[in-house]
């Protein structure tokens, strides 16, 4: 326990740095987390699709293996890369600083508007490793049922949003409500916002950006000294 503990603060020092960083930089920093295949990189994809240009976008990937995602971001317009993890099933915030040394990830970073964190695909430890992030934002697809919050509370908890992902295969899940789902995640986590959407119809996507331009706001509010939208940092699980 004190070994956790004691890594658990070393990263905290370390996610404080990264969001003075952050914050120099004017980027507002989501952390997006959520199961294997939950739809982490195609809403990130559809991100691209619907902003249209209108923002800058950066984005690292974290993955045990493969820079898929990272090239699949790269093609759909945001300026991407990878950070192979090999065994570790999360990010912490050194990974973060680490990869920044890029310097077309940095350059990416310093004149965007949002630099997204695609974290490795995992409903449990992620959600503890602080990394310096705007905002926490969990993936959960429809197809993962109705009682995920409940059983990985941490995660729920930690989240500013709640994304419902794949809606387009709603009709499809006989067990699956969206109200149910909504029920559960109230319970573990009253004050996060829940949306639904489709990245593959783009059905919901509108309220999706509209989310993030409010939280870009919370940042800029941040930096002026007033008070922030949405809340900075990690809250005690
Ligand atoms: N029908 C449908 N399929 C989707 C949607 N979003 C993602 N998928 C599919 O779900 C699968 C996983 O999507 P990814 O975007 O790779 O999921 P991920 O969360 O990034 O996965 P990892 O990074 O491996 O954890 C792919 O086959 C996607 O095409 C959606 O809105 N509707
Ligand atoms: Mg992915
Ligand atoms: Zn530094
Ligand atoms: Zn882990």
């Amino acid at each position: 326990v004190d070994v956790h503990r004691s890594l658990l603060s070393k990263n905290d020092h370390e996610a404080a740095h990264l969001r003075e960083h952050f914050r120099a930089d004017g980027v507002t920093v989501i952390n997006l987390m959520g199961s294997p295949g939950a739809g982490k990189t195609a809403l990130l994809e559809a991100t691209a699709r619907a902003l249209g240009g209108t923002r800058r976008l950066a984005a690292v990937s974290g993955d045990l293996a493969t820079t898929h995602d990272a090239d699949r971001l790269l093609r759909a317009g945001i300026v991407a890369e990878t950070i192979t993890t090999g065994t570790a099933c999360h990010l912490e915030a050194r990974m973060i600083h680490d990869v920044m040394h890029s310097e077309r990830l940095r350059e990416a970073i310093h004149a965007g508007d949002f630099f997204f964190i695609e974290n490795v695909g995992n409903l449990v430890c992620p959600a503890i490793y602080d990394l310096g992030q705007s905002a926490n934002v969990v993936a959960l697809s429809l197809t993962e049922g109705v009682d995920k919050p409940l059983k990985y509370p941490v995660m729920f908890k930690n989240a500013d949003l709640v994304v419902l992902t794949k809606l387009d295969l709603l009709p499809h899940l006989a067990d699956v409500s969206l109200a149910a789902i909504r029920d559960n995640i109230s319970r573990v986590s009253p004050r996060a916002a829940v949306l639904a959407l489709s990245a593959t119809s783009g059905e919901g996507i509108a309220a999706w950006t509209d989310w993030l331009e409010s939280s870009r706001l919370g940042a800029s509010q941040a930096r002026a000294g007033a008070q922030p939208l949405l809340q900075l940092g990690r809250r005690a699980p």
